[in-house]
């Protein structure tokens, strides 16, 4: 298949490019490596030393003699994306390419108005090129567990049946998201199912829990190959942050009474479960919600399993509960539903002490590498 990975670049993006090509599929990466340059904005970096987008697909090529050919381009040039669009003619376009982190999207009106516009127009775009180009091309997007926030009833796949003084139908599941950027993820949820009722558009919402972890088997065959690992408090994630903290002996920053609880996902999960919605596409005009996770913990927990294994390493980690940077609940109830991609085969890597322990010995070898200064958060939701 006729694959495109908008933001393959990226911590999800790249390992899921690279699993691709592996399948067989003739992936090509779209990145504006608009991520790299945040890392200079932000003085901050990937705890593993990652090559530049060219250098890793080249020696991709050099491993496996598969080709991943790359576009340097922003989703926002719509003159560009076309151009993408005639040259490679995607049978399916997989859409990691946003602004992902909750936090950069609070930091002050610029980045909230930047967030907004790359991820919102961004998509809108893509929907236009599908349209306008590749009207059969499947999307695969990316969207958020965050956008239906923590109600107090179960949480279904993207709708709910509703009955209302007497009458039924089936709805958009309600959505309460906490940030701006949670927020775009909402919006763009809005245009895609327009876009499927009006254009006939083909599509599937992933609606993806946290990530965690950094490798996959692919990643591993090169250092050259490496996947970036976050850990600042700006796009360093819940489980990944608390694990790389324990490996430089800082404390694990659990915000608040850390009852959050979320949803969560191993990064090679997150890969297969991009090639199982690119094996079995949505039908013309459809648009699909899958809930991507395989566990949901509170962050508390996720500190406390993160102790054990460092203790089974003989490092002593220790847990701070400090103030909580955001305007979140900390006590809640959270049950959600996440059946339609286990029914199309997906058998999921567990959270085990191991696989802690796995990544925690990843964190290790780059330690040195970690700006502490970085570590605890600065953004507030205030
Ligand atoms: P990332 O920041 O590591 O990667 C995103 C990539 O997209 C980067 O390489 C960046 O340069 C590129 N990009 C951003 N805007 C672009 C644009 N306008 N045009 C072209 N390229 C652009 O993020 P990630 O962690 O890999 O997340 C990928 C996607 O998955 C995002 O949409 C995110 O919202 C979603 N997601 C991530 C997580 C997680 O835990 N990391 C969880 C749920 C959902
Ligand atoms: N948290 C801590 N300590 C930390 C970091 C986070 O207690 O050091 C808490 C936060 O307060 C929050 C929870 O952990 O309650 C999750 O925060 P996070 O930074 O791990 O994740 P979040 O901001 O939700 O965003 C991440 C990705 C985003 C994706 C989202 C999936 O950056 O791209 O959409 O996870 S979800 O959470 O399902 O919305």
């Amino acid at each position: 298949m006729r694959i495109i990975v908008a933001g393959g670049d990226g911590f999800c993006g790249w390992p899921t490019a690279l699993y691709l090509s592996e399948k067989g599929h003739d992936v090509t990466i779209v990145d504006s490596l608009v991520r790299r340059e945040i890392d200079n904005e932000l003085h901050s970096n990937s705890v593993t030393p990652i090559a530049s987008l060219q250098e890793r697909v080249d020696k991709w090529k050099e491993l496996t003699g598969k080709e991943i050919k790359v576009y340097e381009g922003d989703l926002n040039h719509y003159d560009f994306l076309s151009l993408v669009f005639k040259n490679e003619r995607p049978e399916a376009f997989v859409h990691f390419a946003e602004q992902r982190s909750a936090p950069y999207s609070m930091i002050d009106r610029k980045h909230a108005v930047y967030t907004q516009q790359n991820n919102v127009l961004g998509n809108l775009n893509v929907l236009y090129a599908i349209k306008e180009f590749e009207p059969d091309c499947h999307l695969i997007k990316l969207g958020t567990m965050g956008e239906y926030g923590q109600p107090n009833i179960d949480i279904e796949e993207g709708y709910i049946e509703i009955e209302h003084k007497g009458r039924k139908d089936t709805l958009p599941f309600p959505k309460q998201p906490g940030s701006f950027y949670h927020l775009t993820k909402v919006h763009d949820t809005h245009n895609i199912m327009f876009a499927c009722k009006i254009w006939g558009i083909r599509a599937t919402d992933l609606n993806q829990g946290i990530v965690y972890g950094l490798n996959t088997e692919e990643t591993k065959k090169d250092p050259v190959l490496a996947n970036r690992l976050d850990y600042d408090g700006v796009f360093g994630t819940a489980l990944n942050r608390f694990l790389i903290q324990a490996a430089i002996g800082h404390d694990m920053t659990v915000y608040g009474s850390g009852g959050q609880t979320r949803a969560f996902l191993n990064i090679k999960d997150t890969v297969r479960c991009v090639e199982i919605a690119a094996e079995n596409p949505a039908d013309q005009g459809e648009f699909r919600v899958f809930n991507q996770f395989t566990e949901s913990f509170s962050v508390q927990e996720l500190a406390e399993k993160t102790k054990q294994a460092a203790k089974d390493l003989d490092i002593e980690a220790s847990i701070k509960n400090i103030e909580n940077p955001r305007i979140e609940n900390e006590d809640h109830y959270y049950n959600a539903v996440n059946t339609n991609l286990i029914d199309l085969g997906l058998e999921p890597y567990l959270l085990t002490q191991d696989v802690l322990k796995e990544i925690l010995q990843e964190a290790l070898e780059h330690k040195d590498r970690i700006i502490v200064d970085n570590v605890l958060p600065k953004v507030t939701w205030k």
